[in-house]
């Protein structure tokens, strides 16, 4: 029997002791109905709960096979709209605080990109010459905006294919909305820096000459993460003082100077096999999220590795951290009586569009 909603408040200062114990009992009474996803970037507190975890490409995989009537996301509002439209129709797909966004999501909206087109429209025939990536950290209506204009979808872990492919339909690429994950991987394609300019959508032609435009290979949408753009060269100059035979390893949305002085790039996935695979007692410095870090750091102590984050300073996900045990607890009740709450649901026309270019981007990679 279905009773109120039950409100946000009166778990606002529930003690997280209190809440994980809530979250078993609700968990124990929702039973196979239930499945939850967790990001590597989520805090230790709630990631313990998840049924799979992942970066948001498996995550992604995982969502086209599930049974269970509920699928919870621990992660931030891009990742519960993609698990919404590549599960079934009916399907419901929940993120705990629906303040847990993307500030570099946030850096690119369909308002923007529109008007991108119709500038580039100005110089060439973007139908034609210009292949629309966008990378999974994008709100829905800019997947399908992707999916409108013959474009993709891509993540850190697949990026360098996904712009081969993009590159085989038309002579150009707009990728959006990380301009260092888009000029990593075009670098390690081998495009010379001055052929990826970058795009400010808020500048008549994006601030570019005509000539850049018709020069360019990759246009390079002005947007980045708050949390990777805090790691410096500087950092792995002193990190290699103190321990010349340590190794780096970063994210691609870290600064093209971060990357090239870095032993290893690559996306989460990459970056946990490549340390959990390495010999024992070695020593790494890692310029990724703080809770991926913190994990990892723990999990190697027993191979005596000394896994150490690449920032002095301490720079979570602040979006990432919404999802704590307090919502987990608060919104698993209410499933468990019934109740469904934040819900997230992608329109029907633009999740067919959207889902169009994941399909794409899963069969391509
Ligand atoms: O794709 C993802 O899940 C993100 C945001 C990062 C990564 O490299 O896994
Ligand atoms: Fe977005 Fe950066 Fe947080 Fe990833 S770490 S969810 S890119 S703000």
């Amino acid at each position: 029997m279905q009773t109120a909603t039950i409100k946000f408040e009166k778990f606002q200062s529930t003690k997280d002791d209190d809440c994980q114990a809530r979250i078993l009992a609700a968990r124990e009474k929702l039973g196979k109905r239930l499945v939850i996803l967790g990001h590597h970037y989520q805090h230790e507190s709630v990631y313990r709960h998840a049924d799979y975890t992942g970066d948001s490409l498996k995550l992604s995989k995982y969502c086209e096979s599930l049974d269970a009537e509920y699928i919870v996301f621990l992660g931030v509002h891009f990742m519960a709209e993609v698990a919404d439209i590549l599960s079934r129709p009916e399907q419901i797909v929940i993120l705990p605080d629906l303040a847990a966004g993307c500030s570099m999501a946030d850096m690119a909206n369909l308002a923007k990109v529109e008007r991108s087109y119709r500038e580039l429209n100005k110089v060439l025939n973007f139908d034609e010459e210009i292949t629309p990536i966008t990378y999974i950290n994008s709100a829905a209506d800019l997947k399908a905006f992707c999916g409108e204009h013959g474009g993709i979808v891509c993540t850190s872990t697949n990026a360098p294919k996904i712009l081969e492919w993009g590159f085989k339909q038309r002579e150009k690429v707009l990728f959006f909305p990380d301009q260092n994950l888009g000029r990593w991987s075009g670098h390690k394609m081998g495009i010379p820096l001055e052929q990826m300019p970058v795009w400010d959508p808020d500048q008549p032609l994006g601030g570019l000459t005509v000539e850049q435009i018709k020069n360019a290979k990759i246009l390079l949408w002005k947007g980045h993460c708050a949390v990777h753009q805090m790691f410096r060269p500087q950092n792995i100059e002193h990190f290699k003082k103190l321990h010349p035979d340590g190794f780096v390893i970063s994210h691609p949305e870290a600064p093209f100077e971060v990357c090239l002085n870095s032993d290893y790039v690559g996306s989460t996935e990459y970056i946990l096999r490549t340390v959990s695979e390495a010999p024992p007692n070695t020593k790494w410095l890692v310029g990724t999220e703080l809770n991926l870090v913190t994990r990892l750091a723990e999990q190697m102590k027993p191979q005596g590795k000394h896994v150490q984050f690449m920032s002095h300073v301490v720079c979570e996900c602040s979006t990432m951290a919404r999802i704590d045990p307090q919502h987990l607890a608060w919104c698993l009740e209410n499933l468990a009586e019934g109740n469904i709450v934040n819900q997230i649901k992608v329109p029907k026309h633009e999740a067919e569009l959207a889902k169009l270019t994941l399909d794409r981007m899963l069969q391509a990679s």
